[in-house]
């Protein structure tokens, strides 16, 4: 594959696996997360396994003028972006709508909606220019429908839909296409994150189900990435085969 992705939240869980997908095919990489350090690591990971050039840009989605500054300063052979994989997201907290903590749902709100959109307001304008782009958002099985301990994170992801379906319309006199991926269960640092660092906790929302990897939803963001020109992979559910919704599972 001969394009240019821009991976956000790219040290970790589905945005490193996305890394290792396109890599392994010949994309070269912009990779975003804050951790200068894991993408040091990750760049040359992928140097050494596909000979991919990597591009790192460490910054804070949340922080609008950071990425603004870094797009604006990337070297020109890096600027055609064509494949935006809007990947970073969390949740903190199962709290109670009426119980939880603002200032974390601020956290969560800012970076799963406001930084997706900055980053889509920001990179797509070049993508129209160019007559070429494609935009994949990660969002969620969480945002078909609410689940207890899930409202603000279901929100969230409810507004990835709507963003992903407003866009595409937007879009519609362009060549450039939209995907949403709405993964169910995959095993990532993401629940450590929900259950404020509880790893027993963690652990035991994948106890007895085999769960999906970042390395799973990869396949289905490159899948996307390189359908045929023609074709729009607008939406994808993807869940173990032992889950059903958000909150139907069969553990062993
Ligand atoms: C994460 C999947 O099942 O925790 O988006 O809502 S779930």
């Amino acid at each position: 594959m001969d394009k240019i992705v821009l991976i956000t939240g790219a040290s970790s869980g589905i945005g490193e696996g996305c890394a290792r997908k396109f890599a392994s095919q010949g994309a070269k990489l912009i990779l975003n997360a804050r951790s200068v350090d894991k993408l040091e690591m990750l760049a040359k990971e992928l140097k050494e396994k596909y000979a991919t050039e990597s591009y790192i840009m460490p910054f804070d989605v949340r922080d609008r003028k950071a990425a603004s500054e870094a797009l604006a300063s990337l070297p020109d052979e890096w600027k055609a972006i064509d494949v935006l994989i809007n990947n970073a997201g969390l949740v903190i907290g199962v709290d109670k709508e009426h119980e939880g903590n603002l200032d974390e749902w601020d956290i969560v709100i800012d970076t799963n909606i406001k930084s997706l959109l900055a980053m889509t307001r920001m990179v797509v304008p070049g993508m129209v220019e160019r007559g070429r782009g494609h935009i994949i958002n990660i969002g969620s099985i969480a945002g078909d429908a609410a689940y207890p301990g899930g409202s603000v994170y279901c929100a969230t992801k409810a507004a990835v839909k709507a963003l992903s379906d407003g866009l595409r319309i937007d879009l519609v006199d362009t060549p450039l296409r939209v995907t949403n991926i709405k993964p169910g269960l995959v095993e990532t640092n993401f629940s450590v994150i929900r259950f404020r660092g509880d790893k027993d906790k963690a652990d035991n929302v994948y106890k007895g189900i085999r769960p999906l990897t970042g390395d799973d939803i990869a396949e289905v963001a490159y899948f996307a990435a390189s359908a045929p020109e023609y074709m729009q992979i607008a939406e994808v559910l993807v869940m173990p085969t032992n889950q059903a919704t958000g909150t139907i599972t069969y553990k062993k």
